[in-house]
């Protein structure tokens, strides 16, 4: 089984305590997305947004990676093909956990951005509004995380590593927000064979070949176990 490539959802980080954006008492249900997670929602609340990130910042921080993301790590470690996980999340679970060829295509809370030179540096537990540059000084600093609307960091690079794959997994994701939802297709296309893992089928549930129901740090041990098994 080549070359895998992973993505993974807020799903994978639930039994970590960080809480997903879709279930009843999840983020969205406590924000409005447009208020929160787009550049005009910034643009007319920041404070509302820094201290919705800062939140979510401390959460991360308080978190510990589980299972399922020490088993990715493993696979990565152990697979004689290449392993890349491709993350929707920003916390930083998969890295603490051993990852190491991972993309946050969706930007990460552990990161901030200039939004008027583009400079990013290690953002400090809480941001706050006007937070100047350290490159440029302008008092432009904000979340490096992708909104709605703004296009996913290293889109090229995730397509290509989708060309190649053999097999394309998705952990813990339900599927509804693009293009990471329509992975699972351009990885059909590139005959790779397509596994969801999930505690019920997603969004695009139907578009995969076969589906591993359960909690995440049940149901990924155990198929990384019979992974490499197989070798
Ligand atoms: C873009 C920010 C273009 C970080 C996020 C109409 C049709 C198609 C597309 C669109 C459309 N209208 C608008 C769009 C585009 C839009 C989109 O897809 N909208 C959706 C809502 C329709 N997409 C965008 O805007 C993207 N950009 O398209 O740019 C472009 C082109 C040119 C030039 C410029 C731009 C940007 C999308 C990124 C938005 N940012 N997050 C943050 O705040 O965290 S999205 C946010 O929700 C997350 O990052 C994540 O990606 C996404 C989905 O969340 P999930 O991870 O799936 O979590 P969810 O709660 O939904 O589900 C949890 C799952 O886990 C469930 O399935 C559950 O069953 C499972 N689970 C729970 N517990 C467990 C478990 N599984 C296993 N074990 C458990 N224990």
């Amino acid at each position: 089984m080549g070359n895998i490539v992973i993505l993974t959802g807020a799903g994978i980080s639930a039994e970590s305590g960080i809480e997903t954006f879709r279930a009843e008492t999840g983020l969205w249900a406590q924000h409005r997305v447009e208020d929160v997670a787009t550049p005009e929602g910034f643009a007319r609340d920041p404070q509302l947004v820094v201290t919705f990130y800062n939140g979510r910042r401390a959460q991360a921080a308080d978190a510990q990676p589980n299972a399922a993301h020490k088993a990715l790590a493993r696979l990565e470690a152990e697979h004689q093909g290449e392993v890349l996980v491709v993350t929707q999340n920003v916390d930083d679970l998969h890295e603490r956990g051993g990852s190491r060829n991972l993309i946050h295509m969706h930007g990460a809370l552990n990161s901030a951005l200039c939004g008027q030179c583009d400079n990013r540096w290690e953002a400090p537990m809480q941001m706050h509004v006007g937070q100047t540059c350290p490159a440029c000084t302008a008092p432009a600093a904000r979340p490096d995380i992708v909104w709605f609307g703004e296009m996913p960091y290293q889109m090229e690079r995730i397509f290509e590593a989708i060309s190649r794959a053999d097999l394309f997994v998705a952990i813990g994701t339900s599927g509804n927000v693009y293009p990471a939802a329509g992975f699972v297709a351009e990885a059909a296309r590139a005959g790779a064979a397509t596994l969801e893992i999930n505690l019920e089928p997603s969004a695009v549930g139907s578009q995969f070949d076969d589906a591993l129901l359960g909690p995440a740090t049940q149901t990924v041990p155990a198929w990384v176990n019979d992974i490499l098994k197989r070798g």
